[in-house]
């Protein structure tokens, strides 16, 4: 996969220099640029911003250096994808975008080209989106219900979540199995040695190496975690989904089931 970044702060991604991603990169798993935004103004001051239309407080991105960044990403991935027909999808982080999901970083995996474009200040003059829709599909996308000060976290984010799902990232893809296994619940929780610690025990079927009862024991605390704090992805779950001692436990913590669905009595 081709990653381009367009960004003011070109260190805010050094991020993904490290880690797994870093070792994927190094690996040609994944090929990531960062471009600087500056390189592409044509003025001494280097200026990216200018007043807002119809006044107000902060700066607004130009649309300029943006859209000869933004062309010359094109043309950059196309040379390097050997592919003069190409098209990257532009993810454009920005509160207003849809929130991105792990359904999303799936669909993003699959993708052979993403290109991001980071705004800061109040934002990227409208008109640059409207010009490269012409070109290529546009993605406004949002990592949370809470404001940052441009999108450059929410490229480090995207590029984690997608860059691990890519064939090869995860050491372990088994893994990545049983975590898509997961399937909508919350991951229950985890423990390793000394058995005890601070007067704390880990869970004695845990080492019981009773395989089916480890399962069924995760299984449950991942419903009851669930239940406990995100009760919006159990009222999303599909009932025929889950199995009768799930349901058992539902019940238990007062969950039944209507039309197919979970739902609080
Ligand atoms: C891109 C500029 C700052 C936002 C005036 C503060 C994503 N989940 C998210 N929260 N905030 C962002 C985000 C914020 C950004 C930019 C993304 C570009 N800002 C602006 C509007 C209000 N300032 C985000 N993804």
């Amino acid at each position: 996969m081709r990653v381009d970044v367009v960004t003011i702060f070109p260190d805010y991604l050094a991020p993904l220099d490290l880690s797994l991603i870093g070792k994927a990169r190094r690996a040609g798993l994944l090929d990531v640029a960062v471009h600087d935004l500056r390189e592409f103004t044509t003025d001494r001051h280097r200026t990216v911003d200018g007043t807002p239309a119809g006044g107000g407080a902060g700066m607004v991105m130009r649309p300029e250096p943006w859209g000869d960044a933004l062309d010359a990403v094109l043309a950059g991935g196309r040379q390097a994808l050997g592919d003069p027909g190409a098209v990257p999808r532009l993810l454009v982080p920005t509160p207003g975008g849809a929130p991105f999901t792990q359904a999303m970083a799936h669909e993003l995996a699959a993708e052979p080209w993403l290109a991001f474009a980071c705004g800061r200040y109040e934002g990227i003059d409208e008109r640059v989106l409207q010009d490269a829709a012409t070109r290529m599909p546009v993605q406004p996308v949002s990592l949370g219900d809470y404001v940052l000060n441009g999108g450059e976290v929410a490229v480090l984010a995207v590029v984690e979540a997608v860059g691990r799902l890519l064939p090869g990232v995860v050491g372990n893809p088994e893994s990545l199995v049983e975590e898509s296994h997961s399937d909508g619940l919350l991951e229950y929780p985890v423990y390793t040695r000394p058995a005890t610690w601070r007067g704390r025990e880990v869970p004695a079927v845990l080492a019981s190496g009773h395989h089916a009862q480890v399962t069924r024991w995760r299984r449950d605390a991942a419903l009851r975690r669930t239940a406990e704090r995100r009760p919006d992805l159990l009222e999303r779950l599909e009932a025929a989904g889950l199995d009768a001692a799930d349901l058992a436990l539902l019940d238990d913590l007062g969950w039944g089931v209507e039309h197919g669905r979970l739902r609080r009595r």
